[in-house]
């Protein structure tokens, strides 16, 4: 079993100045393709502009927009993301970074004297995320896992990217049941990704205006309750998005990020409501077919907050890939780019409207797309909690769901859960948007010792009804947007609230460090949003609370309950003790000692 190390690295103290020194080196001036896809001729008015500002057109990220996208991108008012985007695609980092890497080991180079919009901004494009603020010279990996699935090789090779760099090593499970590992440097960045690629694995457009870790059903194919198993599906869109995690140059410069979650059941388990496409599996009552009801434009940001709305399509498996590439090159051509608080798809939707929307999408289908279908349930779904031990679709087979507190892993951790996996199911894992992870596929006669090993005490099956709803967000140790620290935090505050308290059932307590809630706050039964407090007087750190967020066949947004309240333990934690007892039933422990 791995010892308890934490992670120790990044701080918000040490911030290190972005280096205004130039010039600094960019590599390689090649083109970047994406076979079979079409590059729309150069309309005058746009050559014009080009010869105008001196841009590179082949280097640009505007080879494969519209003439209209690339003169809004070419606008004066476009953004400074791109403006940098049409200097130089962030697609060339797929190769470029080979190349870095090699200069940086010949000592021919280094970080610091790479191009400032290269090292910073253009590496997201292959997953490489520079904490500059935090750990300088480090590098956060965002992978992209399709369904969250990771088998026991690839958890392994994660275990061995990271176990060189010691303390300042880890890795996050993510709200996208995805693996972000940490205090990579450059120069090993291309092993790295060639060893993701020879695992079938990448972290190839992971970041900036590229489509997120396609979410699914944690229990694909193994749920009794499954309408279908979203692996192929999740799989084969991520494949045709990516180019098979290659780089798809066609796809790689869109408006702004886009969140695709596809769901299994009534359970919901991908979010459909807070992605941008969620696209939810019903059994259609013509057909008798289960096909998929489109919702669109869910999405969370400093200045917006909202549920998707219904995309009224219906949609059959075969589909759900065209649709979806469809969609984003329509994303990709009219969606805004002169404010990137207005480039979300919902904004789209709504200028658009949902029957123009869905008609654009069939033109470029080449097909019309059925409403959507209405299905009618009469019962009441309760969502179901997938941690714990459950009986599996297949018969003498059980998933177990193990907590991993807010979602950080060791390099031993990735070891320890690839042994549990070959050892007590078929060698695989699944990873969940509330952090966790399932081992699949074990025996009955293997459950016994699973629930005894070591790792499953760190990680426990029967967590507490608190620290099994805790989902953080990265937080001030690593993220630079941050205004408070969530995760060693809030496994503190947990802690002290579960020593405190019986708590009769679970709560989902969301800890997200700033308003753009990567940690979606409005979903947690309760929500923790870093914000400004005041505390005698003084501007200390603080959070908002959110109450009431609901998942699962009929979602609701958290709504804000309190703002403006200091992290301090002293004040925070005899304010959620009261919310507990007030909104969740908890009654103090006998003899408890006061959580402050
Ligand atoms: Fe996020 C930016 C971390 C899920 C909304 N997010 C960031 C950055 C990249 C900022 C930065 O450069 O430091 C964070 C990296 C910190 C780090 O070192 O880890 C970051 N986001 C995360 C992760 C790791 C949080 C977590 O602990 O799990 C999640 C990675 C998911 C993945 O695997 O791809 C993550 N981010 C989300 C979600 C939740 C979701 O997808 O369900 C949201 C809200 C939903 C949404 O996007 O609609 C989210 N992240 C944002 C935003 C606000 C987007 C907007 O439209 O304004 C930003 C800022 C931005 O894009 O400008 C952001
Ligand atoms: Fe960083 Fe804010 Fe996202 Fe947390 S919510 S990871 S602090 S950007």
């Amino acid at each position: 079993a791995a010892p308890a190390r934490p992670c120790t690295a990044g701080s918000s103290a040490g911030r290190v100045p972005r280096h205004a020194a130039v010039p600094r080196r960019s590599v390689a001036r090649r083109a970047v393709e994406a076979p079979g896809a079409e590059v729309p001729p150069l309309s005058e008015e746009v050559a014009a502009k080009l010869a105008e500002l001196g841009i590179d057109f082949d280097r640009s990220g505007l080879k494969y927009l519209s003439n209209d996208a690339r003169m809004r991108a070419l606008d004066r008012k476009s953004t400074k993301f791109e403006k940098t985007k049409n200097e130089k695609c962030g697609s060339h980092m797929w190769s470029d970074v080979t190349e870095l890497a090699a200069l940086i080991r010949e000592g021919k180079t280094s970080w610091e004297d790479l191009d400032l919009d290269d090292v910073d901004v253009r590496l997201k494009w292959a997953g490489l995320f520079h904490r500059r603020k935090r750990t300088p010279g480090r590098f956060m990996m965002r992978l992209k896992l399709p369904n969250g699935e990771l088998t026991s090789e690839q958890l392994r090779f994660l275990g061995d990217c990271i176990a060189p760099y010691g303390e300042d090593g880890c890795a996050d499970i993510t709200t996208r049941a995805n693996i972000q590992l940490r205090g990579i440097q450059l120069e090993d960045a291309d092993r790295i990704i060639e060893g993701l690629r020879q695992r079938g694995l990448t972290s190839f457009m992971s970041g900036m205006d590229n489509v997120r870790n396609i979410t699914g059903s944690p229990i694909a194919g193994i749920d009794p309750h499954e309408l279908i198993d979203t692996r192929p599906l999740c799989h084969a869109l991520n494949d045709a998005i990516t180019s098979q995690g290659a780089g798809n140059a066609a796809l790689t410069n869109l408006p702004r990020k886009i969140n695709i979650g596809i769901s299994s059941s009534r359970d919901d388990f991908a979010h459909c409501h807070i992605n941008d496409v969620g696209l939810k599996a019903v059994r259609d009552p013509e057909s008798g077919r289960v096909g998929f009801n489109v919702e669109l434009g869910g999405y969370f940001s400093i200045k917006r907050n909202v549920m998707s709305i219904s995309g009224d399509t219906f949609l059959t498996q075969e589909q759900v890939v065209p649709y979806c590439i469809a969609l984003l090159e329509v994303f990709r051509d009219h969606g805004a780019r002169d404010d990137r608080q207005k480039a979300r798809l919902m904004w789209l939707v709504e200028a658009m409207g949902v029957d123009a929307f869905r008609s654009a999408i069939e033109q470029r289908m080449g097909q019309s797309l059925r409403r959507e279908v209405h299905v009618a349930y009469d019962d009441v779904w309760e969502r179901r909690d997938v941690l714990g031990i459950h009986p599996q679709a297949q018969e003498g087979l059980h998933w177990a769901g193990a907590c991993v507190p807010a979602g950080r892993l060791l390099a031993s951790d990735f070891h320890a859960l690839a042994d549990a996996a070959d050892t007590y199911g078929d060698g695989s894992v699944r990873l969940t948007v509330e952090e966790n992870v399932i081992v699949p596929n074990v025996p009955q006669e293997r459950l016994a010792a699973l629930q005894a090993d070591p790792l499953f005490q760190r990680f426990p099956v029967q967590g507490g009804n608190l620290l099994r709803g805790l989902v953080s967000c990265t937080g001030a140790q690593f993220c630079s947007l941050a205004l408070v620290e969530t995760k060693n935090r809030a496994l503190e505050v947990v802690r002290k609230l579960e020593a405190e308290l019986d708590i009769p059932r679970l709560v989902r307590m969301h800890w997200t460090g700033c308003p753009n809630s990567c940690g979606q706050a409005q979903v947690g039964d309760i929500g923790l949003m870093g914000a400004p407090a005041k505390l005698d007087g003084k501007a200390v750190e603080g959070v908002k609370i959110f109450l009431g967020g609901k998942i699962g066949e009929n979602p609701e947004l958290a709504k804000e309950f309190e703002r403006g309240i200091p992290v301090d333990e002293s004040i925070l934690l005899p304010r959620l003790r009261d919310l507990l007892i007030s909104e969740f039933g908890a009654t103090p422990k006998q003899a408890a000692q006061p959580a402050a």
